[in-house]
């Protein structure tokens, strides 16, 4: 018997890969996944999904996996020096926190519940706009369709020579997951709806700030920025007296904190010239890596990894050149990509979050679009 179902090599077993390769195969592809850590596994530690995000998560059924073990916070609210400068209750928007571990277990599971082949310790080192890959072992294979969701340091994107840019600024942040310790800290500040997500700022005399994002009823997740010219405040582990000093009301947390080795990452913007290059389409953080102010760079990924599932599925279906059907595909995606890189970086040069009532205009263009909706261009073409 043959399969005469269209093929795609996938580069990448993380947030951006894992759905692509699930929507492709839901859509009847066969799909193989190249992930070239020897584990499946998130790094890092929490993350917020929006709307365009959790609209693709429906339609690929991860739905119910998802929300057991994620949260919507009564509200968002925005602190400098402790005073209370907003609380967002986001209504009419949709958004969720959970850990990425979890996010990643949902995917992979999604995955492989879909028929989509996950093959861990295996790296795609270059991949040909006619749709042939390169594996570190030597092994070449060729695909219908090439997708390079390799991260930052991206091989795919780097051996068809795509130009690009990569934008830095000064600040960056460390992240942990750390027990919510609920009690202790109600104890320490009875006032506070410790439920929230609690964005802690300091500029003066000294930048620093925590972003407390519950995660679930057990987990919480810290992220610690602080400009990277700061030795003390970016160092790993963190400088507990330091950082309780600034935030005593979270000793509990900052204490577990402590206890892990952590990374600091300092922000940037990548941009490129273009996503696709023949049969190959990058997404993710190959493709758009950008700062976390909007905390949209995992759900630009997986709208993007959505919308060219679609994309592709529909240019074979109807006959269509596929290096065309991927072309117009960024034409009509990159802008609310664009638009959260430009906004995030802009938060980061200007720690403009740090006055709160955030959720509005341009900021949320891309947390309320629905890439699921077939008719979602429409208004703009006509
Ligand atoms: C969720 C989230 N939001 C904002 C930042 C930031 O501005 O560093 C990081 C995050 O993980």
């Amino acid at each position: 018997m043959t399969d005469s179902r269209h093929v795609a090599e996938i580069a990448g077993g993380g947030f951006a890969g894992l759905t692509a390769a699930t929507a492709l195969a839901q859509m009847g592809w066969r799909v193989r996944v190249h992930e070239q850590a020897d584990e499946l596994r998130a790094e890092g530690a929490g993350i917020v999904l929006w709307n365009n995000s959790l609209q693709v998560l429906d339609k690929i059924g991860a739905k119910p996996d998802l929300e057991s073990r994620s949260m919507t916070p009564p509200a968002y609210e925005t602190r400098m020096n402790n005073v209370i400068q907003s609380q967002e209750t986001l209504d009419g928007i949709r958004w969720r926190t959970m850990t990425r571990p979890h996010l990643h277990q949902t995917l992979l599971t999604a995955a492989r519940e879909s028929g989509v082949e996950v093959i861990a310790g295996s790296a795609v080192t270059k991949a040909t706009p006619d749709g042939t890959i390169t594996l570190a072992s030597g092994e070449t294979a060729t695909a219908d369709l090439v997708i390079g969701a390799d991260g930052v340091t991206s091989a795919v994107r780097d051996s068809l020579s795509i130009p690009f840019t990569r934008q830095r600024s000064g600040d960056g942040i460390s992240r942990f997951l750390v027990p919510r310790r609920k009690a202790e800290l109600l104890a320490l500040e009875p006032e506070t709806e410790w439920d929230n997500v609690i964005d802690f700022w300091n500029l003066d005399p000294r930048v620093l700030r925590v972003l407390y994002t519950p995660a679930n009823d057990e987990e919480l997740y810290l992220a610690l920025m602080s400009p990277s010219a700061d030795a003390d405040g970016s160092r790993v582990p963190i400088d507990l007296a330091l950082w309780t000093s600034i935030f005593p009301q979270l000793a509990p947390v900052l204490e577990d904190a402590a206890k892990i080795q952590g990374r600091y990452y300092g922000y940037q913007t990548t941009r490129l010239e273009r996503w696709t290059e023949g049969k190959v389409a990058l997404i993710g953080d190959s493709a758009h890596a950008m700062c976390p102010a909007l905390a949209q760079g995992a759900g630009t990924s997986m709208q993007n990894a959505w919308t060219l599932a679609v994309a592709a599925t529909e240019a074979l279906a109807a006959g269509v050149d596929l290096p065309a059907a991927l072309t117009e595909w960024e034409r009509l995606e990159r802008p609310y990509t664009d638009i959260a890189q430009d906004r995030s970086q802009w938060y980061a040069d200007t720690r403009e979050m740090a006055k709160g009532n955030q959720f509005t205009g341009e900021s949320v263009v891309t947390a309320l679009y629905n890439p699921t909706d077939p008719h979602r261009h429409e208004v703009h073409a006509a």
